[in-house]
């Protein structure tokens, strides 16, 4: 098959681009280099060095800056699917101040809609988008147990309904993925366009194996942009306590790096039908984050430290997530987090002297939300001053349009 990968400077984006051709389908990426921006933004870089964008062949375009371009890309191009990565990930992110919230829904809600308006024009081609499992708050979910489809049956005042999948969440950053899966069901009904959208938990490890050190994918353990595992293992290998924030109940399902790149091939290689909205929850392991902290601690000794917790989430709560598609499709013997802690220590202590522990400890409460850092409006030309394309020295073809 042919695929374009749009975020393919990521974490998973780049892991997926080495990834998809080991099965004999041909990729093309599409990145804007924003994640490396912001990442700096909070003081922070990946602690895995990475190679530029251009040097990785990847194509500089911002989908929802430079539609034209992606448009043109798409029309050269015509894949077989699309995997869209390229939306700003993290939830502290959105939560640190009005930029962060805005900039996230602005690019990831903007950027699916232009994705949208260009399948329109293409509709045969399979849109596999990536969503969250933060979708299915535990606000609703506490007592039933999380769907795996996009519509439910429900009661209402006695009558009995089939409804969209109730959604609510905690964070900016997850809303915009609320609203992405509600646009795209809706171009799905509206156009006839065919979408998958992977509910995917929280992604851990380092490497699919096959990548070498000078080729590998971005790593953050940083407060902002590093997932729970991935940094509890920096802050392990550095003899830093992990920072389980406040009780540590909080439960959330998990998926290995390379177990998440099989299941985005198995699903590019299953495409649903012309308009069909297909929901997959994509993970494959459910643990708490004191479970978490436990293994970690159990393999390095590491003490664990409870600390204020800087957002607001429950920090205990019942999570009963249905997850069968992904075996359907042919995923089998995931990796769990306890197998995979040791080759991760081992990557990440080969970058030890590059961990910095300023950047370890939440330095942003969520309830805060940062310093309300307005200006003129005639000084707030574009989304915090960043001008991406120009930024990264791009030619007039990746300039919005
Ligand atoms: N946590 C700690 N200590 C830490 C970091 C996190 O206790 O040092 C806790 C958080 O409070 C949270 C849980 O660990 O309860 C998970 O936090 P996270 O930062 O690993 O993940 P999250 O913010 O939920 O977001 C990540 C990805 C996001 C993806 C999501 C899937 O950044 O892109 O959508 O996982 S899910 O968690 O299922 O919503």
């Amino acid at each position: 098959m042919r695929i374009l990968v749009a975020g393919a400077d990521g974490y998973l984006g780049w892991n997926l681009m080495n990834y998809l051709p080991m099965f004999g389908h041909e990729v093309v990426g599409i990145d804007n280099g924003l994640r490396r921006l912001l990442v700096e933004d909070v003081g922070s870089e990946s602690l895995f060095p990475l190679r530029d964008p251009q040097e990785r062949g990847l194509i500089l375009c911002d989908i929802a800056l430079s539609p034209a371009t992606f448009r043109s890309v798409v029309a050269e191009l015509r894949p077989d699917a699309i995997v869209h990565l390229a939306e700003i990930p993290s939830a502290p992110f959105s939560m640190l101040d009005r930029w962060g919230a805005a900039m996230s829904q602005i690019n990831n809600i903007g950027g699916t809609l232009h994705l949208l308006w260009t399948l329109k024009e293409f509709p045969d081609i399979h849109l596999v988008k990536l969503g969250t499992m933060g979708e299915y708050s535990d606000w609703i979910y506490e007592n039933v147990p999380i769907p795996e489809e996009s519509r439910v049956e429900a009661r209402i005042r006695g009558v009995d309904v089939e409804i969209p999948t109730p959604k609510w969440t905690g964070s900016f950053y997850h809303w915009s993925k609320i609203y992405d899966s509600y646009n795209i069901e809706f171009a799905c009904r509206l156009w006839g366009l065919r979408a998958t959208d992977l509910n995917q938990g929280v992604v851990f490890g380092t490497r699919i194996g096959e990548l070498s050190d000078d080729n590998l994918s971005r790593f953050d353990y940083d407060d902002v942009f590093g997932t729970v595992v991935n940094r509890f293992v920096a802050q392990a290998v550095v003899g830093h306590p992990l920072t389980v924030y406040g009780e540590g109940g909080q439960t959330r399902g998990y998926i290995a790096l390379r177990d998440s790149m099989d299941a985005i091939r198995r699903v590019c290689e299953n495409p649903p039908s012309a308009g069909e909205f297909r929901v997959i929850n994509q993970l494959t392991q459910v643990l708490s984050v004191r479970e978490i902290a436990e293994l970690v601690s159990s393999l390095t000794g590491v003490d664990i430290m409870h600390i204020e917790n800087p957002r607001k989430e429950a920090e205990a709560h019942n999570y009963v997530p249905t997850f069968k598609k992904l075996k359907k499709l042919g995923l089998s013997d995931p990796l769990m987090v306890a197998d995979a802690l040791p080759s991760m220590i081992k990557d990440v202590k080969q970058f030890r002297g590059r961990v910095d522990e300023r950047v370890i400890a939440p330095r942003h409460d969520w309830m805060e939300g940062g310093q309300d850092d307005l200006k003129l409006d005639s000084e707030n030309s574009g989304l915090q001053g960043f001008d991406v394309p120009t930024m990264l020295g791009g030619d007039g073809e990746t300039k919005p349009n």
